[in-house]
């Protein structure tokens, strides 16, 4: 009596490879040196990243889930929608507080899981169609840089882009990602988005900062990936991790910082990465944003905004715009 499990694939396992290569390419051997943050969530690093949402100073986490407690009910009930799709749905705990809502409100008959990692979406799928038997689960394994023409059409849609990732865009990244998903609506269908909010400096230092060393270790986990996916020699240890706050753009920018002077084969791409001491290879954005910006970004690719909601201490928040 449970429905069907379907699942679309539109990237495959050695697609990520390939796209490392390119990137490290560019990204290691130029300067100034940089890789985008998809490279830091290997197994271990959505591991690290898991224990990051649990420590005192990183809040994003625990205050969308204070929205998402208190409004899962208005949001299932003003977007009116009968299908709800998560991009990078991740363990999806927070997704089970929006699915318990469309489901009290009986109004959710499908559920469309979107992330880039195979494996981890067919368990995830085949979990939430015993969990959630009336609703019909649709998995789409895609890149939301790539795939987002791809989303199932269809009934009235409510797309959820939660946890902040937004703010890992760069603003030309993010004008072309609201584009992707207006383009992809229907009159009636909404954008559920999480955005981390600009607050006092100190405490978004220590969010991306914390004192246990957690997010350290994430940071230079991207180069244990390096090492793994491109034979490279990356010494961990002679990398320090630094992330401030920068005010001009308005983001956090995560850092990892050459101790010393060296030079790392790349055998993959046949190259060496040479490193200055104190040169700085940047892994992350993440950006902070205000009400009226997000407003008006969301405006300018064509989505009005109809709800805004904050956790008590307006550290973050969620909206719904429709098209
Ligand atoms: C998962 C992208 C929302 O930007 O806060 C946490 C990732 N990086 N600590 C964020 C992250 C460093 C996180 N997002």
């Amino acid at each position: 009596r449970q429905q069907p499990v379907t699942v679309d694939v539109h990237v495959r396992p050695g697609d990520a490879r390939r796209a490392l290569c390119e990137e490290a390419e560019a990204g290691l051997c130029g300067r100034p040196k940089e890789l985008s943050p998809k490279w830091l969530y290997d197994e271990r690093g959505s591991q690290l990243f898991d224990d990051i949402t649990r420590l005192p100073e990183y809040y994003p986490t625990r205050r969308e889930r204070e929205i998402l407690e208190a409004r899962a009910a208005e949001i299932a009930r003003v977007s009116g929608a009968d299908t709800l799709i998560e991009l990078g749905s991740g363990t999806s705990e927070k997704t089970r507080l929006l699915l318990d809502a469309f489901q009290e409100a009986g109004q959710l008959r499908r559920f469309v899981p979107f992330d880039v990692s195979e494996a981890f979406l067919r368990s995830a799928a085949e979990r939430l169609a015993r969990q959630y038997p009336r609703v019909s689960v649709h998995a789409v394994v895609g890149d939301f840089e790539r795939h987002l023409g791809r989303l199932p059409r269809g009934g009235r849609r409510l797309v959820a882009f939660l946890g902040g990732t937004i703010g890992n865009f760069k603003p030309e990244q993010r004008a072309h990602f609201f584009r992707e998903v207006a383009e992809g609506l229907e009159p009636g269908d909404g954008l559920l988005l999480g955005t981390d909010l600009i607050k006092c400096r100190d405490r978004l230092f220590a969010a991306y900062n914390d004192r246990a060393g957690v997010t350290a270790e994430f940071n230079r986990n991207v180069l244990r990936v390096l090492n793994r996916e491109l034979g490279a020699d990356f010494d961990v240890e002679a990398f320090a991790h630094l992330a401030p706050f920068d005010e001009e753009h308005s983001w956090i920018e995560m850092r990892l910082i050459s101790l010393r002077e060296q030079v790392v084969r790349l055998p993959a791409l046949e190259r060496f990465a040479h490193f200055e001491e104190g040169e700085v290879l940047r892994t992350e954005v993440s950006c902070k944003f205000r009400p009226e910006q997000v407003e008006a970004e969301l405006a300018a690719a064509g989505l009005q905004l109809s709800s805004w909601w904050t956790d008590a201490a307006e550290d973050f928040a969620l909206s719904l715009s429709f098209k």
